[in-house]
């Protein structure tokens, strides 16, 4: 009873350990994102993803040549109006994140910027991990409290 009761704390234990991993997001989605460089704005000015999801960008340039630097993860793709180019990448690192022309396309061409946020999906992994641990601590704890009870009454009874 008591060898069913340690593996199954060992069990939930090893769960909120395997919790605590950092992984590439329980299940990671591919985004594909046409961004669109005019002067002086890329549309969409804000794309939102998950930590550890796939991010596949078609960008095109609808007047001049324009850029795309992405602050962060270190990406840069120039691209030629009327011909597309793909960024892909994996948004491992959560957090915001802008993106801004890298070629100097104008008058306004500092203002062009836009941003990526990453959602972490950290917290709600520690929050359950911290639960299952705290399950496990108190069922152990109990555990031990009955034992000793039970040492106790079986030591009364052999005296
Ligand atoms: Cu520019």
């Amino acid at each position: 009873m008591r060898m069913v009761l340690y593996a199954s704390l060992l069990v939930i234990a090893l769960v909120a350990l395997w919790l605590l991993l950092p992984t590439q997001s329980q299940a990671a989605t591919t985004h594909h994102v046409t961004i669109d460089a005019a002067q002086y704005e890329f549309s969409p000015g804000r794309i939102e993803v998950a930590q550890g999801d796939e991010v596949i960008i078609t960008l095109t340039a609808s007047d001049v040549v324009h850029g795309l630097y992405l602050d962060g993860y270190d990406i840069e793709q120039q691209v030629l109006p009327g011909v597309s180019q793909q960024i892909r990448f994996f948004a491992d690192q959560p957090g915001k994140f802008r993106y801004r022309c890298s070629v100097s396309c104008g008058a306004l061409h500092p203002f062009m910027i836009g941003e990526l946020v990453v959602s972490s999906n950290a917290p709600f992994r520690q929050a359950v991990a911290a639960v299952l641990l705290a399950v496990a601590g108190s069922i152990f704890y109990l555990s031990r409290f009955r034992s000793s009870q039970n040492e106790q009454g079986s030591e009364t009874t052999r005296a």
